[in-house]
C-alpha cells in the first residue's frame, strides 16, 4: 500500500519512523510520502489560507495549491481522505475498507477547512472520503490523519506481526474488548479471576463473551442498539 500526505506542517508525521508501522515502512510493507502543501504556492508569503466568502471567522485554505499538490499525486486508483470534524464517522469497519485499497493520500486541512471545491471537483474523478474521528475538534486534520494512517496500516497484511491479535480486539465483532491480564496471579491485593486459572477453555471462552458483552451494556449501549 502507498500512503501520501499533504499538509503545512510535514514535522508532525516524523512519529511514523517509529514502533510498528516504522518497521512496515522500512521493510517496504507501506511507502508513506509526506508532502508540504507550501510547496505549491507561488507568492512571496507562501500563502495557503483567505478569508471567507461570506464573511464569518477564520480563514478558509485556497483550492490552488491544493490542486496543484493533489494533481501531483492522484491517479484512478487513489482514495482521497480529507480528515475533518464535519465528514462520516471513522470506524474500525472504514478502517478495514481503506486497508484494501492501493493508494491512499491525506489531505490535512487547518484553519475552518479546505474550500468545499477541492472536494467537489476531485469527488467528479476519484473516491472522495471526508472522515471525522469523533465529536469533537481538533485544530487540523493532521493528527487525525495519524491516527487513520495507524488504525489502517495494522490492518494491512505484514504489519502486524500475529493476525489473530488482530480479531480479538474491541470493535471487531462489535463489542468491547474483555479485560485482559498477566503475572503475577495477587498483585496489591487484587486477584486475577480463577476461571482464568483453571484450564477450562471452553469456560474462560464464555467468561470472556460475558465480559465483553457486561462492559459494552455499561460503556457503549449504542454499540448494542441501545441509547
Ligand atoms: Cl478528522 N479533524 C478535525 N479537525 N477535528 C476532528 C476530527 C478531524 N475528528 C474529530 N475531530
Amino acid at each position: 500500500m502507498r500512503v501520501d500526505v499533504v499538509t503545512i506542517f510535514p514535522d508532525f508525521f516524523g512519529v511514523l519512523d517509529v514502533s510498528l508501522l516504522g518497521k512496515a515502512r522500512a521493510a517496504g510493507v507501506i511507502e508513506i510520502g509526506v508532502h508540504d502543501l507550501r510547496a505549491h504556492t507561488h507568492d512571496r508569503h507562501r500563502t495557503v489560507d483567505d478569508t471567507p466568502y461570506g464573511g464569518g471567522a477564520g480563514m478558509v485554505m485556497r483550492p490552488e495549491p491544493w490542486g496543484e499538490a493533489l494533481d501531483a499525486l492522484i491517479t484512478d486508483q487513489t482514495t482521497l481522505i480529507v480528515p475533518s470534524p464535519a465528514g462520516h464517522r471513522f470506524t474500525q469497519l472504514a478502517a478495514r475498507e481503506l486497508a484494501g485499497k492501493p493508494h491512499l493520500v491525506f489531505a490535512c486541512g487547518r484553519y475552518e477547512g479546505i474550500d468545499q471545491r477541492v472536494i467537489d471537483h476531485y469527488s467528479e474523478r476519484i473516491e472522495v472520503r471526508e472522515l471525522s474521528l469523533g465529536d469533537y475538534v481538533l485544530n487540523g486534520g493532521e493528527v487525525a490523519a495519524m491516527a487513520m494512517i495507524e488504525a489502517v496500516g495494522r490492518l494491512v497484511p505484514g504489519v502486524v506481526g500475529n493476525p489473530q491479535s488482530l480479531d480479538e480486539e474491541s470493535h471487531e465483532d462489535g463489542l468491547l474488548e474483555y479485560p485482559s491480564y498477566t503475572k503475577p496471579a495477587s498483585w496489591r491485593g487484587h486477584e486475577v479471576p480463577p476461571i482464568l486459572l483453571s484450564g477450562n477453555h471452553a469456560a474462560i471462552t464464555a467468561w470472556r463473551r460475558e465480559q465483553q458483552l457486561d462492559r459494552t451494556a455499561r460503556i457503549r449501549p449504542d454499540l448494542l442498539g441501545e441509547q
